[in-house]
């Protein structure tokens, strides 16, 4: 008997183990729909905290009822892009619920205008490859104040209705919109007070941004594509000096800019607006409140601009009483985008230039060449630098040395001058026209230096 007990004891810790391991395994970490389940909801029930549910493209239309997420979960479409919408008699599609964080990645979801997609209270959202057609695809609101917010949609497109921020409270953290396409309407803040807002790299057709309401944060609306027919920019409330709306192309023969802020200017300086001219506020365009749009792009690729900053300066060869022909090369990201040579007295210039971080060289041979890094944020810059000769510029035998054969050589031309015959500008090191003891001690200091 006790043998029998101890068996069934064992049996029993064994199915337990089993059990608790069955359990362990059905908080799926990952489910698949179709495969695993039919509906957004049953897989919602299934998947783990933290888990993913890929959704497989299987050609057809997943027509889904609303479901509410509450925990940590990625939404990810499998084998092509799968298309879903709401069910008929469903208004809303996904509810993000404040306690949970989304991920969304390579869906298409399409369903007719009146029907929502997303509506969001989670900080924690992250939508990707993610397009959106004929629906009211996405709004964003939050549920308590403070919250640092991490919002990101990247490589999304909203067509025709765009996103809506909302916030009822004050947020930290960002929202950032990149490298996506809106189309005929573009993205809406109501509200994003605190968190900053940034708007890089996406591309607006017939449509634009409007703000209301956007204090104590960042906005950063660079490098964007606005084109099709019009552009709309409708601010108001924006109260923050950190407002960085540069860099962008309109494309767009017409623009409606409206500042509704009655205490803050819109700068809109440093753009590309189509034509070396700038902004064309005749016709059709409306330019409406304090604005500012002075200095804008002369090209597209963003390298002069109207009533741009100056780098100036003054280069200096060592020794010398000369400092003109010394070649000075203008960088931005690594390709050259000016060059110029200093005059007699090592001056140069580069005008009509926006704010970026520039790469200045300094070149001339028999010197070492010397590179300077300038950022021009709204202001004219000045360098002063001196060339040191290094010992190609004295070793005028060219056998690899500077030594005595050198100053021999140098002795040779003594007492000429530039109007000589026989002149030879390589021995006057110190650009004197003259070849005289201050040439060959110039040699006789670089070899005591060596
Ligand atoms: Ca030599
Ligand atoms: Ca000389």
């Amino acid at each position: 008997m006790i043998g029998s007990k101890r068996i069934l004891l064992i049996f029993i810790s064994i199915l337990l183990i089993v059990i608790t391991f069955n359990i362990g395994y059905s908080a799926n970490n990952y489910v698949t729909i179709p495969d695993d389940y039919q509906t957004l909801n049953d897989a919602l029930n299934a998947v783990a905290d933290g888990g993913t549910i890929y959704i497989r493209d299987s050609g057809g239309f997943y027509a889904f009822e609303k479901a509410q997420i509450d925990k940590s979960v990625s939404i990810i479409g499998i084998d092509g892009t799968p298309v879903i919408g709401c069910k008929n008699d469903t208004y809303l599609l996904i509810e993000v619920l404040s306690n949970s964080s989304l991920t969304i990645e390579n869906i298409h979801f399409k369903s007719s205008i009146d029907k929502r997609i997303i509506e969001s209270y989670s900080p924690y959202l992250n939508l990707k490859d993610v397009s959106f057609s004929y629906s009211d695809p996405l709004v964003i609101k939050n549920s308590q104040a403070n919250e640092d917010v991490d919002i990101t949609v990247t490589n999304c497109s909203f067509n025709p209705k765009g996103p809506v921020i909302d916030f009822s409270y004050n947020a930290n953290g960002s929202i950032s919109f990149v490298n996506s396409s809106f189309s005929v309407e573009g993205i809406e803040v109501r509200n994003s007070n605190g968190s900053n807002l940034y708007i890089n790299g996406n591309v607006f057709n017939d449509s634009g941004i409007e703000i209301q309401g956007a204090s104590d944060s960042q906005i950063e609306v660079k490098d964007n594509i606005f084109d099709g027919n019009k552009v709309i920019f409708d601010f108001n409330d924006f109260s923050t000096s950190n407002l960085n709306i540069s860099h962008n192309k309109f494309l767009a023969p017409t623009y409606y800019i409206y500042n509704r802020d009655t205490q803050n200017t819109l700068n809109l300086n440093y753009n590309w607006w189509n034509s070396e001219d700038g902004p064309s506020i005749d016709g059709s365009s409306v330019f409406n409140g304090n604005i500012i749009y002075d200095k804008w792009a002369l090209d597209e690729n963003f390298i002069h601009f109207s009533g741009g900053n100056i780098i100036e300066g003054q280069v200096s060869l060592k020794n010398s009483f000369n400092h003109g022909g010394i070649d000075v090369n203008l960088f931005l990201d690594g390709s050259r985008i000016d060059s110029t040579y200093t005059d007699r007295d090592g001056l140069f210039s580069f005008n009509n230039l926006g704010p970026n971080n520039y790469t200045l060289t300094f070149q001339n041979n028999g010197y070492n060449t010397v590179a300077k890094e300038v950022y021009i944020h709204n202001e004219d810059i000045n360098i002063n630098t001196e060339l040191k000769y290094n010992s190609n510029l004295l070793d005028v035998n060219n056998d690899a040395n500077v030594d005595n054969l050198d100053i021999s050589e140098v002795s040779n031309a003594f007492g000429l001058d530039s109007t000589d015959v026989n002149w030879r500008d390589k021995y006057d090191f110190n650009r004197n026209g003259k070849i005289d003891l201050l040439d060959i001690l110039i040699i006789l200091r670089f070899r005591e230096d060596e």
